[in-house]
């Protein structure tokens, strides 16, 4: 009903930086020790499908432990054929897994839907899994915890990835007792199981990217960075001054945040539940935006002061409604121009919010900072003058399954934005009453020239005066109520 009075307030929405406007020229794409650049970067032409660099003569194979393990890997015991059935390929692993999904929705299907799957999508996209010997040439480090790191590769190359993780034939990624215990799964094995309506949809949103890229080889880029921060703002003393903010209840990150600096709401297992159950903000966007998935393979779960940065990933699927409701609705044919390394200009950062038990404890001086140095994380981009940044598409950030307070994180998030020298777009995703109050506050702040730090000493006040005192539940006094109080004085 909320999204009936939809409105916006704030800043100007053209006052707002969006790439590719705001952007100044990139580097040349080159290799260097923390970037891997999986192509030849001299063969690189618009329209043209990229080349795997090295060539396939100079082909190098890993098994270790800083580096995927591929199926075609020499060193891979399993059978190598991913044509072979799924289970015959992971014999092991039989007993445990279920189709459900799968066959509901082969079933599901007219008989014409059916034969193009089984005689022409399916043996397509078994090729292309077959392709990965030629399409890698050359190991893909993992993004380990605690490195900065970045890997391009071309789109074609993810997509060989993901009929890979389709076919379930990535080696050592089936159990949790294996040394990739810290890493998100891979394989598509729990997204065959279950009865869902919305596994369905899930199952229809993967297979259009798949019917997509196996019918034209996209020839884009894509750029996968994990950045870590091993100095964080001291907050307490930040003489920032709050940046733009405009707050919409109508609109969401992906659409109207557009050349935006786009945040996923994360898990610290990058795409979450994507591949399993999960169906809310992050899963979503992996699946519209297949390409984010890979990201599964090679980045280590985040820790406090980490984020990944996904930068060229295309929408290829449009949906609609939202967790049970959702639905795939089609094609997206996806308009957004390119950057001189050929990607997308779409740039998104996954940063995980924390998940709270009870109300009280996400006011924690700890909680705080944790929340303000993962926001900052994400936001800042060391080296970048502010007029080169865009604004930074955002809304109700771990208030969602983590439980998080809407106003605090808002709150959290203008600190950061602020500190990281951005402006921010806020969507309040339908609560009319949420974009009230936050204009309010960031006005008041913006009016008594009141600074990250002067805020962030009144955060833990707020704690120290009002929630210890608060034995369960929820304070009486609002923490807006309580920041008004004392900078209206
Ligand atoms: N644009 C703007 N706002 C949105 C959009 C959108 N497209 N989609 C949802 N919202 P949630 P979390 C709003 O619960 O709490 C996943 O499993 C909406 O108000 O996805 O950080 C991850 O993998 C929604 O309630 O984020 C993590 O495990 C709110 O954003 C976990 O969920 C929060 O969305 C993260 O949970």
């Amino acid at each position: 009903a909320a999204q009936v009075f939809s409105c916006s307030l704030g800043a100007a929405v053209s006052d707002l930086r969006r790439a590719p406007a705001c952007c100044r020229p990139l580097p040349v794409l080159r290799a260097t020790e923390d970037h891997t650049v999986l192509i030849r970067t001299d063969l690189l032409h618009p329209g043209k499908v990229p080349v795997p660099f090295p060539c396939p003569e100079e082909r190098r194979d890993r098994w270790d432990d800083t580096h995927v393990k591929m199926p075609c890997s020499q060193h891979n015991l399993f059978p190598v054929d991913p044509t072979d059935a799924i289970l015959k390929y992971n014999a092991s692993h039989a007993k445990h897994w279920s189709f459900t999904a799968l066959h509901s929705y082969c079933t599901g299907l007219q008989e014409a839907e059916s034969a193009q799957l089984f005689n022409d999508l399916l043996p397509s996209m078994a090729r292309l899994a077959l392709r990965a010997s030629s399409l890698f040439t050359q190991p893909i480090p993992l993004l380990t915890a605690q490195r900065c790191g970045s890997i391009t590769l071309s789109q074609d190359q993810v997509s060989c990835l993901l009929a890979n993780a389709f076919f379930c034939t990535f080696p050592r990624r089936n159990s949790r007792r294996t040394e990739f215990s810290n890493y998100p799964d891979i394989n598509f094995s729990r997204l065959f199981e279950g009865s869902s309506r919305a596994k369905q949809e899930k199952l229809k949103t993967l297979l259009c990217y798949f019917e997509r890229v196996t019918k034209r080889r996209p020839d884009g880029l894509l750029t996968y960075t994990r950045q870590s921060l091993q100095s964080l703002p001291s907050w307490s003393s930040s003489e920032q001054q709050f940046s733009r903010l405009h707050i919409s209840s109508s609109g969401t990150i992906e659409e109207q945040g557009h050349g935006m600096l786009q945040v996923d709401f994360a898990n610290r297992f990058v795409g979450g539940g994507v591949t399993g159950s999960g169906l809310v903000q992050e899963e979503i966007r992996f699946l519209i935006n297949p390409e984010l998935i890979a990201a599964r393979l090679f980045t280590e779960a985040l820790e406090d002061n980490e984020c990944l940065i996904i930068t060229g990933a295309e929408q290829f699927s449009r949906y609609s409604g939202y967790a049970n409701t959702y639905r795939w609705a089609g094609n997206h044919d996806d308009q957004t121009p390119r950057d001189e390394w050929l990607r997308r200009h779409t740039e998104i950062v996954a940063i995980d919010a924390l998940q709270y038990r009870s109300f009280l404890q996400q006011f924690q001086p700890d909680c705080l900072r944790r929340e303000l140095n993962k926001a900052f994380c994400g936001f800042v981009r060391p080296g970048t003058p502010a007029e080169c940044m865009s604004a930074v598409a955002t809304g109700n950030w771990g208030c969602g399954v983590f439980g998080g307070d809407t106003r605090l994180k808002a709150v959290l998030q203008m600190m950061a934005a602020a500190e990281a020298g951005r402006d921010l777009m806020y969507f309040t995703f339908g609560d009319v009453d949420l974009l009230r109050d936050v204009h309010r506050i960031h006005t008041l702040f913006t009016h008594t020239q009141a600074t990250v730090g002067s805020v962030f000493s009144l955060l833990l006040e707020y704690y120290e005066c009002v929630c210890k005192k608060t034995g369960r539940g929820k304070p009486e006094e609002t923490l807006y109520s309580f920041l008004t109080e004392r900078l209206d004085r």
